[in-house]
């Protein structure tokens, strides 16, 4: 253990701290981390340890989960300008205008979104479940927010009639098909795992459209060798970590900036703070903790 690794272990010991880091966070910081895995493992994981200080590597949306379904930890934030471009695409005021203009329709929202986003909705969704809780959704209409794609492929999994928002995570949407073609053409034989959140294009010329989640079960279970993968490349790092017999290559420059932005510093200042970190207002806390207990209930 390097002497960083071992005074930071040392200090959260100490302060019966948490260190909590999403599989898309850089190597150092995954390796330093109690528990590493998608946004909502990673708040359940927070809500059963009950610590009394959660430091959240990742962006703001999933540190708000976390302080919501543990409202009594203090949760921090370890690069507190850290947001997210998709859940910024839709507003509480967005979320309450669209109902309206759709009555009798249901909101879902993934879990990529602020509170005021969640408080509005009927259940929240992860990647992996969103196909799941879309079914499930009274008859009718489905309003599916903010993300595009992963409501594109709700609808086309769940044959519901899915209204998407028009919003989009930057990365995964902004990835070029190109990139995929050519690591395919470099290891044909490999098994291409994409994310939902990349465009269409993409699920068309994979072997499986998953969340991080799932890519994880995915590859536990599978006899390939070489995978193709389709989503924020700090997953290769996670993958490598847990399969380190298997060989993964990136389909091309999916990078999160915010993401990718927490250091060893950033951790020990987030520790060592005196911050009352991540509050949510009282209004939004309660319906926001229903949509996603829901997701949880279907
Ligand atoms: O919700 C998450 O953790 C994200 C951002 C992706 C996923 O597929 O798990």
């Amino acid at each position: 253990m390097s002497q960083d690794a071992s005074a930071l272990k040392g200090l959260k010991e100490r302060l019966g701290a948490l260190i909590l880091a999403h599989s898309y966070q850089p190597p150092e910081i995954q390796d330093i981390a109690d528990e590493v895995g998608d946004s909502l493992e990673l708040s359940r994981f927070a809500m059963k340890a009950r610590a009394p200080l959660v430091v959240f590597c990742g962006v703001r949306f999933m540190a708000e989960t976390a302080k919501i379904l543990s409202p009594d930890s203090v949760v921090r934030l370890v690069s507190p300008g850290a947001d997210c471009s998709l859940a910024a695409c839709m507003s509480g005021r967005d979320a309450r205008e669209w109902k309206t203009m759709h009555p009798g329709a249901v909101l879902v929202t993934y879990v990529n979104s602020s509170v005021a986003v969640k408080a509005e909705s009927w259940a929240c969704c992860t990647s992996a479940n969103a196909v799941s809780v879309v079914r499930a959704a009274p008859a009718g209409e489905v309003l599916f927010g903010p993300d595009r794609n992963l409501a594109a492929f709700a609808a086309q999994e769940s044959g519901r009639n899915v209204i998407p928002w028009p919003g989009g995570c930057h990365a995964h949407a902004g990835a070029d098909i190109r990139d995929l073609r050519r690591a395919k053409e470099h290891w044909p034989e490999a098994c291409v795992l994409v994310h939902p959140e990349t465009p269409p294009v993409f699920w068309r010329e994979a072997d499986h459209v998953l969340g991080t989640g799932g890519m994880i079960r995915f590859v536990s279970e599978s006899k390939s060798g070489r995978f193709i993968i389709g989503t924020e490349e700090g997953m290769l790092y996670r993958l490598s970590t847990l399969f380190p017999d298997r060989e993964f290559m990136a389909a091309g420059g999916i990078s999160c900036a915010d993401m990718r932005n927490a250091t060893i510093d950033m951790v020990f200042q987030a520790l060592d703070s005196r911050d009352a970190g991540i509050t949510v207002p009282e209004q939004y806390a309660e319906p926001a903790r229903r949509a996603l207990e829901r997701m949880t209930a279907l």
